[in-house]
């Protein structure tokens, strides 16, 4: 190390400060002898972002290019600089009179540290502000062309996106699974400048009109005395607000269902909410609802499930969603439609198309695929990427306009707004992941934060200095013109169409479209959720919403609640359901799907090897559980172990397998350590206690179970009937597989929840 230029350098300094010699074992002293001076022993360039996640190139309003130049994302140079790029020779010590004297003032080093680590930290969004993302790529299919102009979705175009998807009510560090609604929002960087489709995986909202938004997010948000409960809705507040607010009926119908707790980002639906306008070539309009439709299906956790996951995995869907596109299990969705002809009156078969708590059904309106997303990338960063993005319903391109829904209204203002508190002044868009890949020539200029180097005498429209630049387009030059719609004249008012108020038909139909398991579900969750209110009055006023949707739903919530069901106060009208709506009774493809192998070093490894490999080309994880970690050695390959019994719990797994025991019978999968048990293979040790809660939970959250070749005791002592729906026993590994994953393909044995009904 005396010839490390490093070395070299740090003791030069340390003899100019006239250091009286290194105390004895502190690393990384300047003079230190042992151990010496952290170092890098090789000096080598840093990552290159990976190709797709590069910022993409813009062009500033003079023609300079701003494409981002490496040396300016950080880690530019193999040593460690400060931030003017002066090399540091040491980064763990305070500049000091003395190694036991006091820190000097003149250390620039200490001060840049620890002032841009005071800053560290911007204001998280006021709602959404859990989030994960990924970068993918969108093709049009074309067959949208004959509604609109957009040149994305134009036959075969391919355009970079960036996909953060959210909860909304928890703070930047609650749990991915508690019940909530979730984001879905989506950034296109098309030709025509950036289009973001900012939205949810339920369809509808709890308001009609924006002006209640701030109302409804603080009774949803802790309460502002004590800040709790955190991401939660089961709490006086909420209650409150969506039992006085009947309009929320419908999107707190959803958010009971299984909709609330989603298996995975991966599967779940978006929608856009409102109805938006297309404008095609021709200049003529067509309304439409966009749906997102995942090619895994849509599936939902069970919520004892949830509650586990926000225990002991709180980034369970941040973690699925990273580790699917790291394993090359690239989640897709596809773009629809609803299109409905753009009348003055904007409602479809008697559905207002501008209240945002409607949906209509894809019976009386199918979704059209019009376009494929896939998301193939993790963030490099996730402060830069993640957190840094900014959407804005207000972000839209050349054949895709807004309606009038009073929602949207208030939201084209919120986001913009919002995003210069946020991301602290208005030149957001020059952040790498915000800028746009079309070409910009704004005449927005200075403000904080801005990077861009804008030249010229002239940023005004006409001017005689800048040679009357920039011009303006027009449609044949893909300007974003207006659809020029009539306005009704009309006094002004603040009151909401008639049209507006009935809020229970609507959730009526979607609780009547739901299978009886997921029947059941929706009545647990109103259960727990009012049963978590303190007041009566606010439970009371819970049942009575019930009963106007229906008094079937309403008469069991009111038995656990202990409380008598109220009569409903509106005609209970009958309403045709929409089989679309329920998220039971398909099967679906397994991608990404995790599959846990519990064995033992006595188990029969050769039948995990050949299962592992199985599951692996079918596209799934196999993760091998066993008492310790390291390897499982015997005949052949060693089996690596992911997951110990310490470290696994049941809601990892989509379904759970038990390797064979092979030899006479007696428990297996013991603790080696077991106390009890004479620790021979196959002999009579107690199946492990964690083994049976895995077991035991798998079981009750409808998981397909299968287990091979003397599998069955450790089955019988964690009280799984090897006769039970989804249990599955059998010889040899590869025939109990088989079974299993077409199990696993109607995502949960749904018998198993319908035998306790
Ligand atoms: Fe948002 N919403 N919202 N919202 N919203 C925000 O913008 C707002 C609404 C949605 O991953 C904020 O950048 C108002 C409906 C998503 O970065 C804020 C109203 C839908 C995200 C805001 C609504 C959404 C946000 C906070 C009532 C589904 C996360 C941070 C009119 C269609 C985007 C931010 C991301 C974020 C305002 C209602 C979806 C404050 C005023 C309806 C997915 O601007």
């Amino acid at each position: 190390s005396d010839k490390n230029p490093i070395k070299a350098v740090a003791d030069k300094a340390a003899a100019a400060l006239g250091d009286d010699g290194p105390a004895e074992g502190v690393p990384g002293r300047p003079g230190a002898e042992s151990p010496p001076v952290h170092e890098p022993t090789d000096v080598r360039g840093p990552l290159p972002p990976k190709p797709d996640q590069a910022a993409p190139a813009t062009v500033s309003p003079t023609g300079i290019p701003t494409e981002a130049d490496p040396t300016t994302q950080g880690q530019g140079d193999p040593y460690l600089t400060t931030a003017q790029g002066n090399r540091l020779y040491d980064t763990d010590h305070s500049l000091k009179a003395g190694a036991r004297g006091p820190v000097l003032l003149q250390d620039h080093h200490l001060r840049e540290k620890i002032t841009h680590f005071d800053h560290e930290r911007i204001p998280e969004r006021v709602v959404h502000a859990r989030g994960a993302a990924a970068h993918g790529i969108f093709q049009g299919y074309g067959s949208a062309a004959s509604v609109t102009k957009a040149a994305f979705l134009q036959k075969d175009a391919e355009t970079p996106v960036f996909v953060r998807f959210s909860t909304v009510l928890g703070s930047r560090g609650s749990a991915d699974t508690v019940r909530d609604t979730r984001g879905f929002a989506t950034k296109f960087y098309t030709s025509e400048g950036t289009f973001d489709l900012v939205g949810n995986n339920i369809p509808v909202f709890f308001i009609q009109d924006a002006v209640k938004f701030p109302d409804v997010i603080h009774a949803g948000k802790p309460h502002p005395d004590r800040e709790i409960p955190q991401a939660q809705s089961a709490h006086d507040t909420f209650w409150d607000f969506v039992t006085l607010h009947t309009e929320a009926t419908h999107h707190t119908l959803w958010n009971m269902s299984d909709r609330g707790i989603p298996r995975s980002f991966r599967m779940m639906e978006g929608f856009g909410v409102h109805t938006f306008r297309l404008v095609n070539a021709e200049g003529a309009t067509t309304l439409v609802k966009f749906h997102w439709k995942p090619k895994l299906g849509v599936h939902s956790l069970v919520w004892e499930e949830a509650q586990i996951a926000g225990g002991v995995d709180p980034d369970f869907h941040r973690r699925d969603l990273a580790d699917a596109i790291e394993a090359g299990a690239y989640p897709q969705w596809e773009l629809g439609i609803q299109t409905f002809p753009d009348t003055p009156e904007q409602t479809f078969e008697g559905i207002d198309l501008l209240d945002p708590t409607n949906i209509v059904p894809e019976e009386l309106a199918p979704v059209q695929p019009i376009g494929l997303l896939t998301l193939n990338a993790n963030p490099t960063n996730f402060f830069a990427e993640t957190e840094q993005v900014a959407f804005h319903p207000g972000h839209l391109v050349p054949g895709i306009d807004i309606t009038d829904d009073p929602l949207l209204a208030g939201r084209l203002f919120s986001y913009l707004d919002t995003q210069i508190t946020r991301l602290g002044g208005p030149n957001f868009a020059q952040i790498p992941v915000n800028r746009p890949h079309a070409p910009i020539n704004d005449m927005l200029r200075d403000g904080m934060h801005q990077t861009a180097v804008h030249s010229g005498a002239a940023p005004y429209r006409p001017n005689s200095l800048d040679g009357g630049c920039p011009f303006l387009a027009g449609a044949d030059t893909r300007a974003y013109i207006e659809a020029p719609v009539t306005v009704p004249q009309a006094q002004k008012v603040r009151e909401a169409p008639t049209s507006f108020a009935d809020h229970f038909s609507q959730p009526r139909r979607f609780w009547r479209s739901m299978s009886p398991v997921e029947r059941e579900h929706i009545v647990a969750a109103y259960t727990f959720e009012l049963g978590k209110c303190y007041e009566q009055a606010i439970k009371e006023r819970g049942l009575r919403v019930l009963a106007n949707i229906d008094p079937e739903l309403c008469e069991p919530v009111a038995a656990g609640l202990g409380l008598p069901a109220p009569e409903p106060t509106v005609p209970i009208e009958t309403v045709e359901p929409s089989p679309a709506l329920s998220q039971v009774g398909r099967a679906w493809p397994l991608d990404g799907r995790i599959v846990g192998i519990v064995t033992d070093g006595a188990g029969d490894l050769d039948g995990v090897r050949v299962v592992r490999e199985i599951v692996l080309r079918g596209g799934m994880v196999p993760l091998v559980i066993a008492p310790s970690g390291g390897k499982l050695d015997s005949e052949g390959e060693p089996i690596t172990v992911q997951r110990t019994f310490a470290t696994a719990r049941s809601i990892e797994f989509d379904a759970l397998l038990l390797a064979g025991v092979p030899g006479p019978g007696g428990d297996a999968y013991g603790a080696r350590d077991a106390k009890a048990g004479n620790g021979e293979p196959n002999g009579a040790r107690p199946t492990d206690p964690r083994v049976l809660l895995m077991l035991g939970e798998a079981f009750r959250h409808g998981k397909a179970i299968g287990g091979w070749a003397g599998a069955q005791s450790a089955l019988e002592a964690a009280g799984v009937p090897a006769d039970a729906p989804g249990v599955v026993t059998g010889e040899t590994g590869t025939g109990v597989l088989e079974e299993v994953t077409g199990l696993l393909k109607n995502h949960r044995v749904w018998e198993r929840f319908a035998a306790r009904v």
